[in-house]
């Protein structure tokens, strides 16, 4: 018999065997049979040396394609049989697997989260550093130490919560900070200037809940000390900022404000983006939407934290976060943020 009908032959019988194989370690053995290295087929494949080069590139190829055939015969039948292995197993379990899962929802950030992070990038491409810092607090870090003394009028105007048992052991009373400004102080404490630090984080207030308070909402803070910083500084720090965040054509607007901490101080507002400055119901017909407070720090401040006036100077901004997003997206009640309606908070 020649190499050519021995090869036709064994593709016969092989495929015929394989036919009948009903489980999975017969189907091993068949392939050793076959396929293996003692196999007829390996046999004539090695036997291909001896031949004539007319014979060789006869049988060689037919050698090969039957390799080909069983190998493909194979891996088709080894898939078969785990099929029907899954099928037989799931069916003893009373197991559907033609039943839809079940619907796994994707998380997303709060809206707040991700502006917070978007104005963290905005000022850290402009090298600041973003730190935070406890919410209870002092009452020494969260006023006095920025110039809010124990009878100054400021003091009413930030509604404060006290924490129930009151002190620091004895001392000190204590409270839910009304601003992340007592970050700033304790880093001055710390580090020597050249300072730029962002303090974002939870604030709070005792106030009466309506659709533009609530009593614990986000701030996002700056800080820069160093030799020779001037308002200007300030105003092109927060120019860069706004046009960031808000876009190359949205007008800004400075003006003269008064906090205890800074002087002098300052309020930055936005052109209206719904009237662009013509006046609507958004702005209150103004135009302008007041959007943070700023100013130089003021030199008592910085004596506190053994920061010479006469060497160093420093601004600082603060801004309420909520806002920002509200104006972004048209957002009229700022309760909707904590209300917790999926609802609401998947459309971010
Ligand atoms: C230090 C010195 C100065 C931070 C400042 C404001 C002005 C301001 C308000 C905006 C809306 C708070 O969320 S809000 O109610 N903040 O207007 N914040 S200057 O000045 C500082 C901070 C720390 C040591």
């Amino acid at each position: 018999m020649s190499a050519i009908q021995q090869l036709e032959e064994l593709k016969t019988t092989a495929l015929a065997e394989l036919d009948e194989i009903a489980d999975l370690r017969r189907l091993a053995s068949w392939r050793v049979r076959y396929l293996g290295k003692k196999s007829r087929l390996t046999g004539i494949l090695r036997g291909l040396a001896g031949l004539s080069l007319e014979e060789k590139k006869a049988v060689g190829a037919a050698a090969n394609k039957l390799k080909l055939t069983l190998e493909e015969g194979f891996e088709q039948w080894q898939q078969a049989l785990r099929d029907k292995r899954v099928l037989a197993s799931t069916e003893k379990e009373g197991i559907d697997i033609s039943l839809p899962g079940r619907f796994q929802p994707a998380g997303r950030l709060h809206p707040v989260t991700q502006v917070t992070a978007e104005i963290n990038d905005i000022f850290i491409s402009m090298g600041f550093e973003v730190v935070e810092g406890p919410e209870v607090e002092l009452d020494y870090y969260n006023f006095e130490a920025l110039n809010i003394p124990r009878e100054h009028p400021a003091r009413d105007t930030m509604a404060t919560l006290w924490v129930d048992h009151g002190t620091d052991g004895g001392q000190q009373p204590m409270l839910l900070r009304t601003h992340t400004s007592p970050m700033q102080i304790r880093v001055m404490e710390k580090v020597p200037p050249p300072l730029r630090i962002v303090v974002p984080g939870k604030v709070y207030r005792y106030e009466a809940t309506d659709a533009t308070h609530i009593p614990m909402f986000y701030q996002i803070e700056g800080l820069a000390v160093d030799k020779g910083i001037t308002m200007a500084d300030l105003k092109g720090t927060l120019y860069e900022f706004a046009r960031r965040f808000f876009g190359e054509d949205r007008r800004v607007r400075f003006r003269c404000d008064y906090f205890p901490f800074v002087e002098p101080g300052a309020e930055m507002a936005i052109e209206c983006a719904v009237c662009r400055g013509s006046g609507c119901r958004l702005c209150g017909s103004s135009g302008w939407i007041e959007i943070l407070g700023a100013g130089m720090v003021h030199p008592w401040v910085l004596e506190r934290v053994n920061i010479d006036p006469e060497i160093y100077s420093g601004f600082a901004f603060g801004m309420g976060i909520e806002r920002i997003p509200m104006l972004r997206y048209g957002v009229d009640d700022i309760r909707l943020f904590y209300g917790s309606d999926l609802r609401f908070l998947r459309q971010f």
